[in-house]
């Protein structure tokens, strides 16, 4: 979605709600893939902070009832149905529906806190563009990675270094929020779990202002995940060859975003307005 100056004038001429006040009036969605997670779904929707604005469920057309389930733990929710397979293609449809000004993305198997919503949204708040989570900072953490997929996920951490620079500790992680004007950038056109990869790296390239949030991964609840290690180890390797040979596209300062976040402090009458 392309901010334009109607998005900024609607922000403005939106009060923000008491219960908001902590986000400035800003709107967070929170978008989640889930392909037969309905045993899963109860360890994550009633975690979701209240200030969430709005929570999209990216049904993956699963047969287990997770669409009913999710209704019934929370009955506010939106369900997409996603267009094409995969977690890439779940997700696209998902940030094409969502209408926050903040997107947070989150896994539906009980591994990713919603708990941790506040340190994303609070990382942007204070300025960043990508809060990337990872679960190789201090105070992070993983109890869902067998040692072979560690080996694996540090060695494309190296080699994304190598290749386009940067600092990451982790690429291959669910758990991530941005401001809906850097979607531009990001360009989604992953199908499968190279997804977070291709992200992270568009991310990167652009230039944005990118910040890594300590986030704790526990291991799924129920059911087994659907990431095959060298299937989907070899379509990360494929998609950074992609991205290798992909002209950058360089973001300009300031990012409208930041504009946004401006706009929506203005109406809480925290900062002058210095046009
Ligand atoms: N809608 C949708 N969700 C998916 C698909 N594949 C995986 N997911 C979801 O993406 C999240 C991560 O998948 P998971 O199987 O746990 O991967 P792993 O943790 O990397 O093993 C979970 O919430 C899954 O339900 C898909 O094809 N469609
Ligand atoms: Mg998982």
């Amino acid at each position: 979605m392309e901010v334009t100056q109607q998005h900024l004038a609607a922000i403005e001429n939106t009060p923000a709600r008491p219960g908001l006040s902590m986000n400035y009036g800003v709107r967070v969605s929170v978008v989640i893939p889930a392909l037969n997670e309905a045993e899963n779904l109860k360890y994550v929707l009633p975690r979701i902070p209240t200030w969430v604005e709005e929570v999209i469920l990216v049904d993956g057309y699963s047969t287990d009832g997770t669409v009913k389930t999710a209704r019934a733990l929370r009955p506010d929710i939106r369900v997409v149905y996603q267009e094409g397979k995969g977690k890439g293609a779940a997700l696209r449809s998902g940030f094409d529906a969502a209408a926050g000004d903040i997107i947070v993305m989150l896994d539906a198997d009980g591994s990713t806190d919603p708990v941790e919503i506040p340190l994303f949204v609070g990382a942007l708040l204070a300025g960043a563009d990508f809060a990337k989570g990872s679960r190789f900072v201090q105070g992070a953490g993983t109890a869902d990675m067998p040692r072979y997929r560690r080996l694996g996920n540090g060695g494309f951490v190296r080699l994304v270094r190598l290749l386009f620079g940067g600092r990451y500790s982790d690429l291959c992680y669910g758990y991530n929020a941005f401001w809906s004007t850097v979607l531009p950038y990001l360009d989604m056109d992953s199908e499968g779990f190279e997804v977070e990869t291709v992200m992270n790296v568009r991310a990167l390239r652009s230039g944005l202002k990118v910040v890594e949030v300590p986030s704790f991964e526990a291991s799924r609840v129920h059911g087994t995940g659907r990431l095959r290690t060298i299937p989907d180890g070899w379509r990360v390797l494929k998609a950074l060859w992609r991205e290798w040979l992909r002209p950058k596209r360089q973001v300009s300062y300031p990012l409208i975003s930041q504009q946004v976040a401006r706009a929506a402090r203005q109406i809480q009458g925290d900062v002058p307005d210095i046009q």
